[in-house]
Order: structure tokens, then C-alpha cells, then sequence
């Protein structure tokens, strides 16, 4: 515990943990490594699953960004925090996490991105990005002023959190450090030093990216295909110098390479320029289209992802040469999983896993054992309670979730027996259906609604990649009536109701009038 004041003749060390929480944006699991999916190489993010622990079922309440955060910070799903999707704004006068360690004592940090309007509460620090902020020469919001920093937006977020762990934080107080890369989000735009990575691979596309949604109407009506919604330039960089590409997001694109110096432009056109060549002179159409496209996406996106995989390096680097290993909890996730081709999707939303779930892993000695594989459902709404409860702070009665800190020290494998999930933002961008749903050791049970009343049942020992709705199938009965009954239990146990769901739509409707959407 801290002394009283320095005539404490007994003054003692405050050995609280520290706590890095380190997030990036839209990284599947099946994009590192430890997850065993053989797509690349995260060494780094590996190191937390060798010397801590990984979930393997770790999932998000409402998988979209600024959502995802607000969840996260307060504890509360969306229907209670208020930020049920990326459009309309959050309320930061709420309590969060953060607040709370600020309040005991912790010198706290909040760097990169956090896509929240309005000046962060409880943090000491605060450098963040501007909404999705730009992958290159990015502006960052320090404590409200706006500056741009020259660079790679990854490799400025890593310079910044360590900068302020050697420099900038209260030596003599445990820290909070929110360290938080906008990568690797669309439009998935690689580090110089990695655009030859995966030149010698051709990847091939998951089983399911032909699906053809039979038994899925809300899946049908996606806009997230790779083959039919990315766009030529915008998404797969095919700014062609003669002008010849002209696709519907073409300028947006030239926006993002404008922000380029001439040397990173250079260095940017010597690798895409003949790729831009080939691909004109190919004319390729069909299957062979839809593999390039695919293959285009994918090696983009995870060359983005190792530029994030180096800078969890470089924090854990600072930590051992610094002694701060040992007391530091250290835990890596993302706001949410994402599509890797599977549906033949990229981007999230839907409740189905890929986007569902997310990688976590979390690294603390002292009372993590090294490489435990942990299957229980925790959600990102329990990420607050667990840090508080690290922190020795009384978790507050409204705060939802649950702290998971005895699951991975081993003292209990119980835990919730479900996730619930909500998703909210329809119409808009994908084209995803408002839904919300159940998941259970087993099965999942979704619920489409608003322009839909669709149900879906999910067996995911028998399919676990959700091709074969089940619902009111021969032989799911008694299991689908008994999903119907804890469904409603757990919208009930949480507050949620069709009531909310009616008002969230409302308001997101007016919102959207009054911004002439
Ligand atoms: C942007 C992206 C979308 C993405 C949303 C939400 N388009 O609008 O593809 O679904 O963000 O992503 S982009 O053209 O601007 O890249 S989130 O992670 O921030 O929720
Ligand atoms: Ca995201």
C-alpha cells in the first residue's frame, strides 16, 4: 500500500501491478500465430502465449470499433453504455476503468487509437488518433491538441507508449498504459520494410469462400465480399499513374497515398507500381479474379499485422530491461476478430466467429502460468472487472461483466456458461442486419431483426463454421427451445429488451437524418 506522505518513517513500496493493455484493430486470431492457423509468424504476440495464457473462445459483446471500446472501458454492453455503434457519440462522463485505477493512485496512458469523439477521461496522459486516424505521417490528439508526427502510424504509437514508460510516467505509482494500434484496419496499408513479405506465397482461399448463404437470408445480403465489394484501388492499391482504374473509391485512395512524402511515396511505387502493371495486363476475370483479389487483401493485411507484432516486441523488451516483467500484467487483444475469406467476407459485425470472437492473451508471472489454453467464454465486457480486481478495487454492482483473474491463475476453471452479443449499426456500410444472440458451450442462437424476423441456430461441434443453420430443423427441438429459454433469461439478467432495441433504432434513424444520411 502507498505511505501517508514522505514523514512516513514506514513508507512502503506500492506493488500493485502495472497493467499494459495493448489493443490493435480488427486482428483475427487466425492472423496470429499462437492461434495455430499458419498464415504468419507473430513472435511477439506468441511470447504472451508462451509465458501467459490464451483464450481460446474469448469474444466480443458487439463486434465494431468504437462499441467494442466502450464495452470494454466501462464494463457495461452497448445497451447500457450507451454506445451501441460507431456513429452516433459516446459519453465519457461515465465511469470507466480507468478512472477508477486513476482514482487509487495509477498514473494512466492512453496511446494510438481509441475512435471515440471528445477528450478521453481518466487518463493522466492522453495521444490518441483522430477517429480511424491515417497510416501514414498520422495527426495525433495530444491532451486535446492536434499535431501531425511524420512516420508509420504503428511505429509512432510504439515510439510514443515508450516514450512515455521511460519518460513521461510517475515512477513512484503503478501505471495503467493503453496502448492501442490502429492496424491493422482497412485499408491495410503495409510498413515499408514489409511490403516483400509473402511475395514467394500464393494463400490459398478458406473452404467456405464460395458459400452461397443457402438458409442465411442476413449473410446474403452482406457487403463485405472480397470478390464483389473490394475495391480495386481503394482496398488492393491499384492507383494506377495513367488514370485507367477508375473505381468508386479511387480518390479516397489518392488521399490516403497524398498524405505520403516523396521518399515513402517512392519507396511505395517502386513495390506497387509493377504489381499495377501485371494486374493490367492480365485481365483477369472469374476464380482467377476473385484469388488475386483474395491474395492482394491478405498479404496487405498481414504485413500490416507485423509491424504491431514488432512494437508488442519492443514494450516487452522495455519491460525485462527495465525489471518491470515481473509486475507488469500485460494482456493483447483486439476490439474485434475479422474475416479472412471465410463467407467469402472481409470486415466484421456479424455474430458468426471469425468476428465474434478475438485473440486474447494475457502475461502476468506472478500469477499467470505460462502457456495455458484457456476455453472458457469470456467476453471484452470482462476485461474492466479483471482489472479492477488486479488492481484490488470493489468491482461496481453495474458494472456486467465478470472478472476472469482466478481463471487464469488456475484457482477455478468456472465461468459464465454464455455470451450474449448485440449488433446495431443497419443501414450502413457492409450491410450487416441487426441482431443480437447467444452463444453457449455448444451452440449459438441468433436473432436477425428490424427488416428480418430471422432465426438462427448454430451446432458448433458439428459445424463449426456456421454453413448449416439448424433452426427448426428434425432433431434440434428440444435444444432450440432450451437455447430460446436462457436467451431470454440472460436479456433479462442484463437488461436488454425488443423495447431497447426499438429506441436504439429510432435515435440511430433521427441521428442519421440530422447528418442528411
Ligand atoms: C470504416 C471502414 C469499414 C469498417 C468501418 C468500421 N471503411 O468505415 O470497412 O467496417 O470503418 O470499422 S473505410 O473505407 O473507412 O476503411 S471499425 O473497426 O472502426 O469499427
Ligand atoms: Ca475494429
Amino acid at each position: 500500500m502507498v505511505g501517508c506522505g514522505p514523514s512516513d518513517e514506514l513508507q512502503q513500496v506500492d506493488d500493485r501491478p502495472n497493467i499494459i493493455f495493448i489493443m490493435s484493430d480488427d486482428h483475427a486470431y487466425q492472423a496470429v500465430s499462437a492461434y495455430g492457423h499458419g498464415l504468419n509468424n507473430t513472435p511477439n504476440i506468441d511470447r504472451l502465449a508462451k509465458e501467459g495464457a490464451l483464450f481460446t473462445r474469448a469474444s466480443v459483446t458487439n463486434s465494431i470499433c468504437a462499441p467494442s471500446r466502450a464495452v470494454i472501458l466501462t464494463g457495461m454492453h452497448s445497451f447500457k453504455n450507451g454506445k451501441v455503434d460507431n456513429i452516433q457519440p459516446f459519453n465519457w462522463d461515465q465511469e470507466n476503468f480507468a478512472k477508477a485505477l486513476q482514482r487509487v493512485g495509477y498514473n494512466t496512458a492512453l496511446i494510438g487509437k481509441i475512435h471515440l469523439n471528445g477528450l478521453p477521461q481518466g487518463f493522466d496522459y492522453s495521444n490518441v488518433l483522430p477517429g480511424q486516424g491515417s497510416y501514414y505521417n498520422p495527426d495525433f490528439i495530444e491532451n486535446g491538441e492536434t499535431k501531425q508526427i511524420p512516420g508509420y502510424v504503428t511505429t509512432v504509437t510504439t515510439d510514443l507508449a515508450l516514450d512515455w514508460l521511460e519518460n513521461g510516467r510517475d515512477e513512484d505509482k503503478p501505471f495503467l498504459l493503453m496502448y492501442h494500434q490502429k492496424a491493422p484496419h482497412r485499408t491495410w496499408m503495409p510498413e515499408e520494410k514489409y511490403f516483400t513479405l509473402f511475395d514467394d506465397r500464393t494463400f490459398e482461399p478458406p473452404a467456405n469462400f464460395y458459400d452461397d448463404y443457402e438458409g442465411r437470408p442476413a449473410a446474403a445480403n452482406h457487403e463485405m465480399g472480397i470478390y464483389e465489394h473490394m475495391d480495386i484501388v481503394y482496398d488492393l492499391k491499384m492507383l494506377d499513374k495513367e488514370g485507367e482504374l477508375k473505381t468508386k473509391y479511387r480518390e479516397y485512395f489518392q488521399g490516403r497515398y497524398d498524405r505520403m512524402d516523396d521518399e515513402q511515396k517512392a519507396a511505395w511505387d517502386a513495390y506497387y507500381d509493377p504489381i499495377i502493371k501485371e494486374f493490367k495486363a492480365a485481365n483477369l476475370a472469374g476464380k482467377e479474379l476473385a484469388h488475386w483479389k483474395f491474395n492482394r487483401y491478405i498479404k496487405d493485411y498481414l504485413r500490416s499485422i507485423q509491424s504491431v507484432d514488432d512494437g508488442v516486441g519492443q514494450l516487452l523488451d522495455f519491460l525485462e530491461a527495465n525489471g518491470l516483467d515481473e509486475n507488469t500484467i500485460v494482456v493483447y487483444t483486439s476490439d474485434q476478430g475479422f474475416y479472412l475469406g471465410e463467407h467469402g467476407w472481409f470486415d466484421k459485425r456479424f455474430m458468426y466467429e471469425e468476428s465474434f470472437r478475438t485473440p486474447l492473451l494475457i502475461r502476468y508471472p506472478k500469477e499467470v502460468k505460462a502457456g495455458a489454453k484457456l476455453d472458457q467464454l469470456v467476453q471484452n465486457l470482462d476485461i474492466a472487472p479483471t482489472f479492477l480486481d488486479y488492481a484490488g478495487i470493489d468491482i461496481p454492482a453495474d458494472m456486467q461483466g465478470e472478472s476472469f483473474r482466478a481463471v487464469v491463475s488456475g484457482e477455478t476453471e468456472m465461468f459464465r456458461d454464455h455470451a450474449y452479443y448485440t449488433y446495431y449499426e443497419y443501414p450502413a456500410e457492409h450491410s450487416v442486419m441487426r441482431h443480437y444472440g447467444i452463444r453457449t458451450d455448444q451452440y449459438k442462437l441468433i436473432h436477425f431483426y428490424h427488416d428480418l424476423d430471422y432465426w438462427e441456430l448454430y451446432d458448433l461441434e458439428e459445424d463449426p463454421t456456421e454453413m448449416d443453420n439448424v433452426y427448426g430443423k428434425p432433431g434440434y427441438a428440444i435444444v432450440q427451445a432450451a437455447l430460446h429459454k436462457k436467451l431470454e433469461e440472460v436479456r433479462l439478467a442484463y437488461g436488454d429488451s425488443d423495447e431497447l432495441n426499438e429506441g436504439h433504432l429510432n435515435r440511430y434513424l433521427e441521428y442519421q437524418r440530422s447528418r442528411g444520411r
